[in-house]
This record gives structure tokens, C-alpha cells and sequence, in this order.
């Protein structure tokens, strides 16, 4: 499935979902052609699932056969491929991507009508070259992680919409700004309709040159329109048509599904649409056993259902962006999503690797850029727990930032800080935010700790400005239940949630609470964490693995449910 809704009723467009032939390889030099595939795997899927490759990293190639009925340009989609591909098209490399967790496109000019042939070098293994995907607290699989998608474009085409919702004057506008891409090597005379919720409007007209991407756009006022909430999630398809040189039938279409909703900080709090909210949520990995990261919609939902079940409202996609789809169900469901950028943890030495600014810039380019429609997303942020306490690191934070600032002046952005009052970035966000872990990492008082945290952030460039506890928990291990109640009991960890929300759903001053975390999930075997990581796995999941819950669930539907925060 691409996506919860149609994306076009123009542009043909299909999956290439099913069973690829795959095969381990290694080395430099990789044979594309005549490669012997040993396997067949599924895509979307990953190579950790199938017996032979459950703790293969490396190299795969995977492949299949693609029929083209007519002459067409094609755009091939990759939405997430784990973490380094290179593709080919009847044997010829035409485009690379470095990041399992964001989509890239390429374009596959005046294909010929008949059988062709597309193979992915995947790669997922450690090493200078990849400074996000690292050794870490959670599990980097391999694989064609989301789905693959092939399109039919013509010469120029919709390539996306960037919808922004303003409220003026008690009034819902929009600017709406659609990006066109030109790859052929003629001017076109294009123009550009819109509809949204049964109102027409010109998006544009004018000259697009040969081999361009040109913007237009403009701002509607819509007075007919509800906002989106948490409790009327309302949303709009807002459907864009391409008509080239004069003529009435249009060439291409793209439609995104939107809605209106305004999210603001003020005096301390975080609001939407004018009013406070207080985030009460989790942290959460996709990952499953079953599927690793490659999640069907069934299983997307049924976390979202154990959310809401449990009364939460909100979700921070630690630690990278998001399947679409899983952004499509919190649209749907009113869920509020803090998105991240691909980062966790890293040392001021790891963010001296010399790919780090780029591939950082490409994550949060393309993050901000592909979700920027979803109004459950209310939130950016950008390196959970680096070295934002050294003037080295704040180098880094400072310039993704502005660089998501510049893309995206409408969202209040934060990071996950765990450097308590040694903090020095706090000046640079909208929200500060904190993960500290009192009753697991350290014997304090949640509710002192919490105002501790306050002073912390009032004193370093935080003032007046909305607070998270972005993460705190503790490990619990599904069945292991003792009366002696000691660490990685299901009643320990039971007990240190209890302290900790008690502590947060008292607090007034605090804009959220999340949960780390919701499910339990694999990290990387041998990164030192032995002992801390029985089972090579984050036992601090409210629910296990298979979102079984443990005694803890009940605990968070009491304060989540039970609280008119
Ligand atoms: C950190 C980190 C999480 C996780 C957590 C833990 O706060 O952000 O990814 O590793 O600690 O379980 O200790």
C-alpha cells in the first residue's frame, strides 16, 4: 500500500511490492549483470527476517523484472531503503542514497515499451562512510525497508506541493506552492489548478525552461474550511492539475491530503489552534520482530490503537522520520507527532566524521520536505543527545536549526537534551526539551529533578519557553515479575512510571511527556551494553516486543486516561 489515500487519478503509479530475487554479495566491485540470486525476499521487507540473514550485515542485491506497456518516462520511489543503495536500470547504476529512513526519486528518461530490469545494491554495514547509521540502542536492518514505487510522468511534472495553513483576520488561508520539474529540453507554457474541499482556484501560470524545477503558487483563502484537532482530525484533499501549452486536458495531477491547524508558543506552553495542549505520549522505534522495520498497516495501527487505548496523544518518531503512512494514521487519528531527524547519541568525535554535515543536511532536507503536508506533525527536531554541551556541537545545532527553520518557518523546533545544566543549545530551540531518567539511571526525585531541570533551562537561554520531558523509563523485562520488586521487575518498572508521571501530570509548567518507550525494541549486539541490554534488546517498552503490555500499561491509561491535561 503507498499511501491511505490516492495520490493521483492521472499519473499511473504502482507498487513493486511482492517477492524480489536477492542474494548476499561482497567486495568493491559488485556484478550487476548475470548475478545468480540465491533468494527471494519480500520488498517492502528486510533481509533479518528470512533464517539465513538474521544477523547479516552487509551487502545484497536485490532484483526484479519491470514491464513497461508504453514509451514513458519513469520515476522510480524508493520511500526507504536500509541504509545505502545504489540502482540500477538494465544494468546501468542511475542514482545512489545514503539513509534508510527518507524517500529518493529517480528518473528513468524515454523508457522503451517491454521487459527491463531493476536491481538495488543495498548495503547496511557499519563504517567511516556512514556517520547516522552507527552501532546503536536501536537495530539498523537491510533491506527495501518501505515500499517501491514506479510512476508514468510526462515531461514536466507535479514533483510536490508545499501546503502552509495561516489564520488571519478569524479566517483560514493557505499558500499553497507547487514545485514542477521540467526534464525535457523545450520551454512549456504550464498552468496549474487547485481544488480543496469543493472550492476551485488557478495555482499559477507561466514559462517553465528545459531541464528546471520552478515553484508557483499562491495564497487561498478558504472560508468554509474546519481546523484539524486532536478531537476532529478534519482533513482535506487538495487536488493539483497540470495543464501544458494551452491545452485543456491536463498531463499530471498530485494530490496531498491536508488540514488546518496552527500550532504556537507562548507565554511558556505549547498551543494548537490557539488553545494549551499538553503532550502525553510515547517514544517509539519501528521495529517488530516479525517485520523489523517494514511495517504492514495492520500492525501500524494496532500501536496506534494501544496508544489511544492508554490514552495517549502523542508520539516522537525517536530516532528518525517516520514511515508516511504511519504519519497518514496519525493525521487520521488526531495523534500529535514530534519528528525527528536521523541522530542519536553521538559523541562530539562521531560528529567530526566528515560526512556528518551532509548527510545530516540531506536527512533533514528531505525529512522536512516529504512530511511537511501532515498536520499531526507539530513539532521538528534535530540531534537527540549529542554533544550539544560542547561550543564544537553547537556549531551543529545551530546550523541544522536555521537550515530546518529555513525550510520550515511554521513549526516550533527542539531537541532532546541529557546534558542537564551543562546544556549550551537551549537559546537555538523553541521548546526545550529534556530526557533524564530519574528512578532508573539515577535514584532521584522525579518532581525535584523536573524543576531542577526548569532552573536548568531558565538559566541557559530557556526561559520562557515550553518544556518536554522528551524521555524517562526504565527496563522491564516482559514476564519477569517478583514480589522483591528489584530492577527489571514488570512491578519496578511499573513503579518508576507511576513516580514519573505522577510527578509530570503535576506539573503545569510542562508542555509533555513521553514515554521512553512504547514497545520494546533489537539493538546492535556488541556495543558494551551486555549486561544492560539482556536479550540485545530496549527492554523500556510498555508493551514487549510483540506489544504484549506488561503491568506498566495499566499504570499509563490511569495517568494518561485519568488526566484532563
Ligand atoms: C537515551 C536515548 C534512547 C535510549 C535511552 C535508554 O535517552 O535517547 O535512545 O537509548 O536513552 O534506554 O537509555
Amino acid at each position: 500500500m503507498i499511501r491511505l489515500y490516492e495520490t493521483h487519478h492521472i499519473r499511473a503509479v504502482r507498487e513493486l511490492e511482492g517477492t524480489w530475487d536477492f542474494a548476499p554479495v561482497s567486495g568493491e566491485r559488485i556484478k550487476v549483470e548475470q548475478q545468480h540470486y540465491t533468494h527471494q525476499l519480500t520488498v517492502p521487507g528486510c533481509w533479518e527476517i528470512h533464517p539465513n540473514f538474521a544477523t547479516y550485515r552487509g551487502k545484497g542485491l536485490f532484483h526484479r523484472k519491470v514491464t513497461v506497456a508504453q514509451k514513458t518516462s519513469l520515476r522510480i520511489v524508493f520511500k526507504g531503503v536500509s541504509h545505502t543503495a545504489t540502482v540500477y536500470w538494465d544494468g546501468k547504476e542511475i542514482g545512489q542514497h545514503y539513509n534508510a529512513y527518507t524517500s529518493f526519486d529517480i528518473i528513468v528518461r524515454d523508457v522503451e515499451p517491454g521487459l527491463h530490469e531493476l536491481t538495488v545494491l543495498v548495503d547496511n554495514s557499519f563504517g567511516e562512510f556512514s556517520s547516522l547509521h552507527v552501532p546503536n540502542d536501536y537495530y539498523t536492518y537491510g533491506g527495501l525497508i518501505r515500499p517501491v514505487v514506479i510512476e508514468e510522468v510526462p515531461d514536466t511534472f507535479i514533483d510536490r506541493i508545499v501546503f502552509t495553513p495561516i489564520w488571519e483576520n478569524e479566517t483560514w488561508n493557505a499558500d499553497i506552492r507547487v514545485i514542477l520539474r521540467n526534464i525535457s529540453e523545450d520551454t512549456k507554457n504550464i498552468e496549474l489548478h487547485g481544488t480543496l474541499g469543493g472550492q476551485s482556484f488557478s495555482l499559477g501560470k507561466g514559462k517553465l525552461s528545459g531541464g528546471t524545477i520552478s515553484e508557483f503558487g499562491t495564497t487561498v483563502t478558504f472560508p468554509n474550511v474546519e481546523a484539524w484537532s486532536m478531537q476532529h482530525p478534519r482533513l482535506y484533499e487538495l487536488e493539483t492539475r497540470l495543464l501544458i501549452n494551452g491545452k485543456e486536458t491536463p498531463v499530471d495531477d498530485l494530490i496531498e491530503r491536508v488540514g488546518f491547524r496552527r500550532v504556537t508558543t507562548e507565554k511558556g506552553q505549547l498551543q494548537l489552534n490557539g488553545e494549551n495542549i499538553v503532550l502525553k505520549g510515547f517514544n517509539r522505534h519501528e521495529d517488530h520482530p516479525m517485520v523489523g522495520p517494514s511495517f504492514p498497516i495492520s500492525l501500524m495501527s494496532m500501536d496506534i490503537d494501544l496508544m489511544v487505548d492508554m490514552g495517549a496523544n502523542a508520539v516522537r518518531t525517536s530516532h528518525y522520520p517516520n514511515d508516511e503512512r504511519f504519519l497518514d494514521l496519525c493525521d487520521e487519528r488526531g495523534i500529535l507527532v514530534w519528528e525527528e531527524n536521523h541522530a542519536r547519541g553521538f559523541s562530539l568525535e562521531q560528529m567530526q566524521n566528515p560526512n556528518f554535515i551532509w548527510q545530516c543536511e540531506q536527512v533533514n532536507r528531505e525529512m522536512v520536505q516529504q512530511h511537511y503536508n501532515h498536520p499531526s506533525i507539530i513539532i521538528w527536531a534535530v540531534l537527540n543527545e549529542c554533544a550539544s554541551d560542547t561550543e564544537e556541537g553547537r556549531v551543529h545545532y545551530k546550523r541544522q536549526l536555521e537550515q530546518i527553520r529555513a525550510l520550515d518557518g511554521s513549526r516550533p523546533l527542539t531537541f532532546a537534551s541529557h546534558h542537564r545544566d551543562k546544556e549550551r543549545c537551549f537559546d537555538l530551540a523553541d521548546i526545550v526539551s529534556f530526557n533524564l531518567y530519574p528512578g532508573w539511571y539515577g535514584d532521584e526525585d522525579p518532581g525535584e529533578l523536573c524543576d531542577l531541570a526548569r532552573g536548568w533551562a531558565d538559566a541557559a537561554g530557556g526561559a520562557g519557553k515550553p518544556m518536554i520531558m522528551s524521555e524517562f523509563g526504565g527496563d522491564g523485562y516482559y514476564g519477569y515479575r517478583d514480589a522483591s520488586r528489584v530492577k527489571g521487575t514488570e512491578e519496578r518498572h511499573a513503579d518508576i512510571i507511576e513516580v514519573n508521571l505522577q510527578a509530570y501530570t503535576s506539573r503545569p509548567f510542562l508542555s509533555g511527556m513521553l514515554i521512553w518507550q512504547f514497545c520494546d525494541c533489537r539493538v546492535t549486539e556488541g556495543t558494551g551494553w551486555l549486561l544492560t541490554r539482556a536479550g540485545t534488546q530496549n527492554s523500556k517498552g510498555i508493551v514487549d516486543k510483540y506489544r504484549r503490555p506488561k503491568l506498566a500499561y495499566e499504570v499509563v491509561k490511569k495517568f494518561f486516561r485519568g488526566t484532563n491535561l
